[in-house]
């Protein structure tokens, strides 16, 4: 048995010995290793804060102290310490560990949401609670990397946080220099100051041996620390930056030197106020393959850049064949560069690519000031994280009718990474946003030609949105309906009676449906609208000809294209059924794409059987009676 299976709780690291812990911290990395490279997963970021979780949890005590965990992708450290070696091996799979901190795993996981830069408004949220709760024992800790400190919610944060004089609050920045590549901006270049500093190692020591000469308690601690850090501040001085904000900034810590980082947490834990401990840890640390891996430290693997043959390469191919032609045409992305698919575009037109950090609400809004300065900015996140951008969509950009394209990587269900990372909330809002234009290509050929379409426009928003994943083959149209492009009409000697309108890869997905509903003697028209908004004319003329509509698309049921759809054709006095599928309007959990489209009835055998019954209901002139006249009862 190893000792990491002697560990059940962090009760069971207290009465370690040094020697035990480093061991510990060896068996840790071996089971990250070995587990991610085997069911996928964040390995960089948690082998670096192996010796800080360790660290967190025999200094504090979870879950009376609440430990957040930023974006939590670094968090499955945290998870093997609270009780979940066994479980570890299920990873990111159908009904095992989740790969974000989960409060159906664990008394010791709070949040789950994996969208960065929220700990601190979470911790500032917490232990302002807990002091009117009149628990004044309880410490909350937020651990934030430099990544997703640069996204504008933290600052936002650590304003109120440095108001708050009395929060029992400990923020640890874990800075390793990286996000998914290295972190860009001034913030960046501000701490890095310390990392390249060749005199690091003599302020190291120094807090070393000053540190353990340090008050146990309160604010004379503080007054040391305070000491100790205006000691080095000639040297080095990125503490002023927080210092300034009114914030006390404690290091910089060796983030691999266990025995330091509790004596810093410790007397961070018993300051009484918030504050900041800055440690320095390496992405990677302890697997030579991380730590040398130059484009990401193996942030995830397998890797989430745009391979050939994925939806983000195609798109990140025709944006250099679009940037040949079109100098007026930029790139931005929020620290995915590569998993965009953008870096073959970085790498033609260098100049024209901003990576503005985890920050997609300044994107967005950069983006329209890029468009009034007369360019034409391409947006490309993936479409969760669109949801952080929407009023910078609408107020900014729609509102003065830029010329901006969003392309949407990752949209609809995604799979491993769980309810926080399904791209289907896009396709809702976006409907919102008057004069945007969505599209919505089906295969490789026609995220070019929709992509060179998008940035065409000049007068309003569009919107590119494609999955996750492997893109399939082509199919060509067999005709043209307005706009869009007819897939297959009923089979010979089958009447019009289904029209299936299939949003993006959905339209092929309606192919393998008319296939099997063909069998059952029932003839469908296949029409992929190419655009899901503004909405196609033809389709009310086309809806008159069949006998029921069925739209499906990858994206929540509800204010989506088929609510658009139903509307059109209700506005239009269309009297005519119109089934519309997509993914259930709830926090969908984590497995392979195929096992939540599969649950939520969106493969080809279930939406033919639910079209099949549809129709036969429609034949027969059934309604359900119950639905159709609820019971009365007089009001009481
Ligand atoms: C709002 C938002 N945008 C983008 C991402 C994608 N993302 C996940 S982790 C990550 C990098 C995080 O860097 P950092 O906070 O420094 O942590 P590290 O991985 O270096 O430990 C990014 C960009 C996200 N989770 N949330």
């Amino acid at each position: 048995m190893t000792l990491l299976e002697c560990i059940n709780g962090p009760e069971d690291l207290k009465g370690l010995s040094q020697d035990q812990l480093t061991l510990l911290a060896v068996e840790i990395r071996d089971l990250l290793i070995e587990t991610t490279t085997r069911t996928s997963g964040h390995l960089g970021p948690n082998l670096g804060v192996v010796e800080l979780t360790i660290a967190l949890h025999r200094v504090f005590d979870s879950p009376k102290d609440r430990i957040v965990f930023d974006t939590g992708h670094q968090a499955y450290v945290h998870k093997l310490l609270t009780g979940r070696v066994a479980q570890f091996g299920t990873l990111r799979q159908r009904g095992g560990l989740t790969g974000y901190p989960s409060q159906a795993e664990s008394e010791h996981d709070l949040v789950e949401n994996s969208h960065a830069s929220t700990s601190l408004s979470y911790a500032d949220g917490l232990a302002k609670a807990y002091k009117l709760r009149g628990e004044p024992d309880r410490t909350v800790v937020a651990v934030i990397g430099d990544g997703a400190l640069t996204g504008g919610m933290a600052w936002e944060a650590l304003n109120n946080i440095a108001a708050a004089k009395d929060s029992r609050l400990v923020m640890i920045v874990n800075d390793n220099g990286w996000s998914y590549q290295p972190t860009i901006g001034g913030l960046a270049e501000h701490l890095a100051a310390i990392r390249v500093n060749p005199r690091y190692e003599h302020v190291l020591e120094y807090i070393k041996t000053t540190l353990p000469r340090a008050p146990l308690v309160g604010p004379p601690l503080y007054g040391t620390l305070h000491r100790v850090k205006k000691g080095i501040k000639d040297v080095l001085q990125p503490q002023v930056m927080f210092e300034d904000l009114g914030l006390k900034y404690v290091g910089p810590i060796d983030g691999h030197d266990e025995r330091l980082l509790e004596h810093a947490l410790r007397r961070a834990r018993d300051f009484g106020g918030p504050v900041l401990l800055h440690v320095i840890t390496k992405k990677g640390f302890g697997y030579p393959e991380a730590e040398q891996n130059e484009i990401d430290c193996l942030h995830q693997v397998p890797a989430a850049g745009a391979v050939p043959g994925t939806w983000s390469r195609v798109f990140g191919d025709e944006m250099v064949s679009i940037g040949a032609r079109r100098p007026d045409v930029v790139a931005i992305t929020a620290a995915m560069l590569y998993p965009t698919g953008l870096a073959q575009f970085s790498a033609a037109y260098p100049d024209r690519v901003y990576d503005v950090g985890i920050a997609e609400q300044h994107a967005m809004t950069s983006a329209a000031g890029l468009a009034m300065g007369g360019l034409h900015p391409v947006v490309a996140i993936y479409s969760t994280f669109l949801n952080r951008a929407f009023d910078q969509t609408l107020m900014d950009v729609a509102l003065h009718k830029l010329p901006v394209t969003i392309v949407l990587d990752r949209a609809g269900v995604t799979g491993p990474d769980g309810a926080s990372h399904h791209g289907m909330w896009d396709g809702s809002i976006m409907q919102l946003v008057p004069g945007m234009r969505i599209a919505a290509p089906r295969d490789a050929k026609r995220v070019a030609e929709l992509l060179n379409e998008a940035v065409e426009v000049s007068d309003g928003p569009t919107v590119v949105r494609f999955p996750k994943g492997k893109v399939g083959g082509e199919v060509e149209a067999v005709g043209r309906l307005g706009g869009m492009d007819v897939l297959c009409e009923p089979a010979d000697g089958l009447g019009a009676d289904v029209l299936l309108v299939g949003a993006g890869p959905m339209a092929l997905t309606g192919l393998d449906v008319a296939d099997r509903l063909a069998v059952h003697g029932i003839g469908v028209t296949v029409v992929d609208p190419r655009w899901t908004k503004p909405l196609d004319e033809a389709l009310v003329g086309a809806a008159r000809q069949h006998r029921l509509v069925a739209v499906v698309e990858d994206n929540g049921r509800v204010g989506g294209f088929g609510d658009a759809v139903a509307r059109l054709l209700r506005d239009h006095d269309v009297d005519m059924p119109v089934k519309t599928f997509g993914l259930p309007q709830e926090f969908l959990s984590h497995g392979t794409r195929d096992e939540i489209l599969d649950e939520a009835g969106m493969t080809p055998q279930h939406l033919a059987r639910q079209i099949t019954e549809a129709v036969a209901r429609r034949a027969s002139g059934d309604v359900d009676d119950a639905a159709a006249a609820p019971e009365r009862r007089p009001v009481e």
